[in-house]
């Protein structure tokens, strides 16, 4: 990084989720219903996972919560603390406290609201090979309020930031907070980034999407995620291509600032699709032995594009960036990076 930016500059918003990670065969998955590279919400038939993961898998406990990842690493990246900030609901305990601690040392801002009475979220990653299913409680988390950015303070890191982004993991939580945080970046005329983070977002959280995606400026979303949007909105193809031209082109608020899409397919090229044009960013592949585990790949390529676009970087640059940092967490347990950024 070479000059200094504003503290505050990017503001996100999400669910600060500690991630309790274990390496389990198939049929623990078929147990409960789940599928590979799912990304869901638990429900009561789900909750003997955490203890199970804990007694008989072995588990490992890291700092999660898709939002909070991209912007640990996009500080990681940018060595300068305190350029983003982070809103989110904890409890008041220990996995709060190590949230905490772990996003503070990436340099981190965080403004938790906490509700007392109620445990922090956590989230079951369950891993087979090279995929990963990931199982949230949100707990704490689903309590965020709107009141939380009312506050003169966060209302004051709201409006002072340049950047914004949100996962659409945070519609099933509190749509007004995010479209008050929308607002205010179309106000401002200032960028606004938004994920399509699970098929089950577009599944069955289609209208908040569809009341915020006119304020979106750059979208991400892996294949699944597009391709589950296009379904939901009965698009006749399911090609990515056409997928990624579509979303570029629906229902824009302000059409001064066209909307961008940014389509990950796991280790084959990124795409990167604005107005007409389509563009392919190649994925360094990596070797079956060197991954640790795929867990938080699509938040650390996150994180790595906003780590150089709220330094002014070109796209192409910011998505290079993306692609080092997904590659890099790869190579380590869940959203977590070891030693220094190597990205030039
Ligand atoms: C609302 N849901 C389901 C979620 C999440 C989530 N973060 C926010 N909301 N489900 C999983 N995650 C996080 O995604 C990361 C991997 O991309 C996990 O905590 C994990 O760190």
């Amino acid at each position: 990084m070479t000059s200094t930016l504003q503290e505050g500059i990017l503001v996100g918003c999400g669910n600060p989720l500690l991630d309790i990670s274990a390496v389990v065969p198939m049929d623990f998955l078929q147990r409960y219903s789940m599928n590979e590279d799912d990304a869901i919400l638990a429900e009561d038939r789900h909750m003997p996972i955490y203890g199970e993961l804990v007694e008989g898998y072995n588990a490992e406990f890291l700092a999660g919560g898709s939002v909070q990842n991209s912007l640990r690493i996009a500080q990681w990246i940018l060595r300068q603390p305190r350029v983003a900030v982070f809103f989110g609901c904890v409890g008041e305990d220990r996995y709060a406290q190590i949230l905490k601690e772990k996003a503070q040392s990436a340099g981190l801002d965080v403004h938790y609201q906490v509700k007392r009475d109620v445990p922090t979220g956590t989230c079951a990653v369950l891993i087979t090979g090279t995929h990963r299913s990931l199982c949230a409680n949100l707990a704490a988390a689903n309590n965020f309020t709107i009141d939380h950015l009312e506050e003169p303070s966060n209302k004051a890191l709201v409006e002072n930031a340049q950047y914004y982004y949100i996962s659409g993991f945070f519609l099933t939580v509190n749509p007004p907070s995010i479209m008050r945080v929308a607002a205010t970046a179309h106000a401002k005329q200032r960028p606004f980034l938004m994920n399509l983070s699970a098929p089950f977002i577009s599944q069955f959280y289609m209208a908040p999407l569809l009341a915020v995606l006119p304020y979106v400026d750059i979208i991400f979303g892996n294949e699944a995620e597009a391709q589950a949007f296009a379904e939901a909105q009965s698009w006749p193809s399911g090609d990515l291509r056409e997928i990624g031209k579509r979303l570029v082109a629906f229902n824009k608020l302000n059409p001064a600032r066209p909307r961008i899409a940014i389509l990950t397919q796991g280790c084959d090229p990124v795409l990167l699709f604005q107005q007409d044009s389509v563009q392919e960013f190649p994925v360094t592949k990596l070797a079956v032995h060197e991954i640790v585990d795929t867990n938080g790949a699509g938040d650390a390529f996150v994180g790595g594009f906003l780590s150089q676009f709220v330094q002014g970087k070109s796209l192409d640059v910011c998505i290079r960036c993306g692609n080092y940092a997904a590659g890099h967490i790869i190579k380590n347990p869940g959203c977590t990076y070891s030693g220094e950024p190597e990205f030039v």
